[in-house]
């Protein structure tokens, strides 16, 4: 199976001729990309797609670890390796090959990196750990344990103008949010189901700050459609949230895990597909831009080939 799909990688490379712009990175699978702009420079955090081993019996996504960009001009993506493996998870199950979407975002002169693993006493199918770092590319300092009273996947990081933290984090069709204590490590309060998102919301929700709202996007399901990437806005980072629309067609992902950056004055929305392996859980991610229109909406954004 491995070699097989390496061969189609190939294949097509070649067939394409030159390096494209999208998708960003080729030498590796990269999925769930969480971009950020820290002085001046765009970081992307994705989390890590491989095909499993010959005899590891492993999860749909084979994910062991998390590698983390910057751009380095042009399309150049510099790969900083492996930020955290799987089994470095302080409170992790061993080799469990789950280590899906992570965030990272920078309080004062720290940068926290968030990330969901399995726990190794199996109180929940997924818990969100924390590390810190005087650098957006680490070493970061993995907290012992994972973030009290958080059960579930995909943290999505918020920090309002003054200067609170909120948390948000999903699990079972179901979107949470949690304000931080000001050490970014501890909930401040239980955290509280959003209100207001349509039938369909189902995962990888990413919040930002724009035109003075709170817009939530998130991967947004179909009867007849599939997965596609929409979004919602509130006056209240707590919500609730108002659905506004689509932001993305579906591309057949089967997920669509995905954040929104400012970045030199434009918006870019970072997402994946998986057309180089031909096999929706080995993607590649993807950048494409994004606009806001006069009155606050957004613009469907079309997925650019190359
Ligand atoms: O890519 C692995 C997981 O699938 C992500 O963390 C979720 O959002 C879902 O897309």
């Amino acid at each position: 199976m491995k070699n097989v799909l390496q061969f189609f990688v190939i294949l097509l490379l070649i067939g394409n001729g030159l390096k494209a712009q999208n998708p960003l990175v080729t030498d590796i699978f990269t999925a769930d990309p969480t971009a950020r702009v820290f002085n001046g420079k765009l970081y992307v955090y994705p989390s890590h797609d491989i095909v499993p081993e010959e005899g590891i019996e492993a999860p749909k996504f084979c994910m062991p670890d998390y590698h983390m960009y910057s751009l380095e001009g042009g399309n150049t993506w510099k790969d900083y390796g492996v930020v955290l493996d799987q089994n470095s998870v302080p409170w992790g199950k061993k080799n469990s090959y789950g280590m899906w979407a992570p965030d990272c975002i920078k309080k004062g002169d720290t940068y926290y990196y968030y990330y969901p693993a399995e726990p190794v006493d199996k109180s929940s199918f997924r818990r969100i750990g924390v590390g810190t770092s005087k650098s957006p590319t680490g070493p970061f300092k993995w907290e012992k344990n994972y973030i009290k009273n958080v059960e579930g996947i995909d943290p999505g990081l918020l920090l309002d103008d003054n200067g609170k933290a909120y948390l948000y984090f999903g699990g079972g069709e179901k979107l949470f949010v949690a304000p931080l204590k000001g050490n970014m490590k501890e909930v401040a309060s239980k955290p509280i189901k959003i209100e207001g998102l349509p039938a369909g919301y189902k995962e990888g929700s990413f919040p930002i700050k724009a035109n003075g709202m709170y817009y939530l996007t998130f991967a947004h399901v179909f009867a007849n459609e599939g997965y596609t990437i929409a979004y919602a806005t509130s006056n209240n980072p707590l919500g609730p949230f108002t659905y506004r629309g689509k932001i993305m067609d579906n591309l057949g992902n089967g997920t669509n895990h995905h954040s929104v950056v400012k970045y030199k004055g434009k918006w870019i929305l970072f997402y994946h597909w998986w057309e180089i392996s031909g096999y929706n859980k080995l993607r590649s991610m993807r950048a494409d831009y994004m606009t806001f229109k006069e009155d606050g909406t957004i613009a469907r954004v079309k997925p650019t080939l190359r």
